[in-house]
């Protein structure tokens, strides 16, 4: 009886570590299945667009945020910085926040010029950090943790250039380790905002934005016309997100001023907000729906044309022009405009 007893407790327990062998390989297929997070640092001249796109970064599992670089642009270093850190708080994200440029390329001084109000966040008392920017300037962590990640870090770029340029000034061999530049800048293959042919970012330091396009590393860009029509957020939208939450209500209040000027310029009823479809084809590659293979040739001469971008298109060209250029551009050209506010709403609320 004994025997049988201990003959059965021997089954039992080599079942027991049978089944517990059995999910070792099952464990580990399912760690292996799960793609490996994706490091980055978001560029910023943190305006309400900015912060609507920190927030959506913040709320994405996709990727993980080393740190946020503000430079001068929409608003001054220091407002940028405080809207950065606000929303950034908001969205429950502890990523530090580095102070980078608040001169252009050249040294020269640049004025922030916004249409979202003077603290580029609606005006609406809304920005009340608890934290503080992090010691260490914004250029000096960017190529630190480009160091510290060779050929991993990927940079997404929401204002000017000029923090990028002086990176790869300062040490070009480590920022020729940066896996890829996601950059929301240029009219795409539409008009400008900046100008008839300039967009915001590139016109704000154009000598800064090609010497990013120059470098050689692969710079994905995302133009004005990927977010303008149906992209744009509807009245209706903002209603919605408004009424989705604390946070939200938050990104709804920052676009009071930008919904103001839109209305003022008689395109009231909807608004674009680049810098988040610029995350949004960062994070979610079923966003984007056509890319172009080109190179991208940023103007700086004074005049008319300047700070325009001109894509040569691969595979584009009569014999009259050149066309033997390196292709160091990937340019986003089709999204998902239709669905770019439910793709948003999704992740944040
Ligand atoms: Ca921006």
């Amino acid at each position: 009886m004994n025997t049988d007893r201990r003959m059965l407790q021997r089954l039992l327990v080599l079942t027991v570590c049978v089944m517990l062998l059995s999910l070792v390989p099952a464990m580990g297929e399912s760690a292996a299945a799960a793609p490996a997070v994706r490091k980055v640092i978001i560029d910023t001249d943190t305006g309400a667009d900015d912060a609507s796109a920190l927030i959506l970064a913040a709320k994405s599992p996709e990727i993980e945020i080393l740190g946020v670089t503000v430079l001068v642009g929409n608003v001054d270093l220091e407002q940028g910085t405080r809207n950065a850190l606000a929303a950034l708080e908001i969205a429950g994200c502890e990523a530090p926040v580095y102070k980078g440029a608040g001169e252009r390329y050249s040294g020269e001084e640049i004025h922030a010029f916004s249409v979202f109000g003077t603290d580029g966040m609606g005006d609406r008392d809304l920005i009340h950090p608890r934290g503080e920017a992090r010691e260490e300037n914004a250029v000096d962590f960017i190529l630190r943790t480009v160091r510290e990640n060779p050929g991993e870090i990927e940079i997404i770029a929401l204002g000017p250039a000029t923090n990028i340029a002086l990176a790869m000034d300062r040490e070009p061999e480590t920022m020729k380790q940066v896996k890829m530049i996601w950059s929301m800048g240029t009219a795409g293959l539409g008009p400008g905002n900046a100008s008839p042919v300039a967009e915001f970012n590139v016109y704000a330091d154009a000598p800064a934005y090609r010497r990013m396009l120059d470098f050689g590393v692969p710079v994905t860009v995302i133009g004005l016309d990927v977010c303008d029509g149906e992209a744009q957020w509807t009245d209706a939208q903002f209603d919605t997100l408004s009424a989705s939450g604390e946070t939200g209500h938050f990104i709804t209040e920052s676009f009071a001023s930008i919904r103001e000027f839109y209305a003022g310029n008689g395109s009231a009823g909807s608004v674009m907000n680049c810098d988040s479809a610029a995350m949004l084809c960062a994070l979610d590659p079923e966003f984007v729906s056509g890319t172009i293979s080109c190179h991208g040739s940023c103007l700086t001469e004074p005049g008319e044309a300047y700070a325009q971008v001109i894509f040569y298109k691969e595979g584009f060209t009569y014999d009259v022009a050149a066309n033997d250029f390196d292709y160091n551009v990937t340019l986003v050209n089709t999204v998902d405009k239709a669905g770019y506010f439910a793709r948003y709403l999704d992740r944040v609320q």
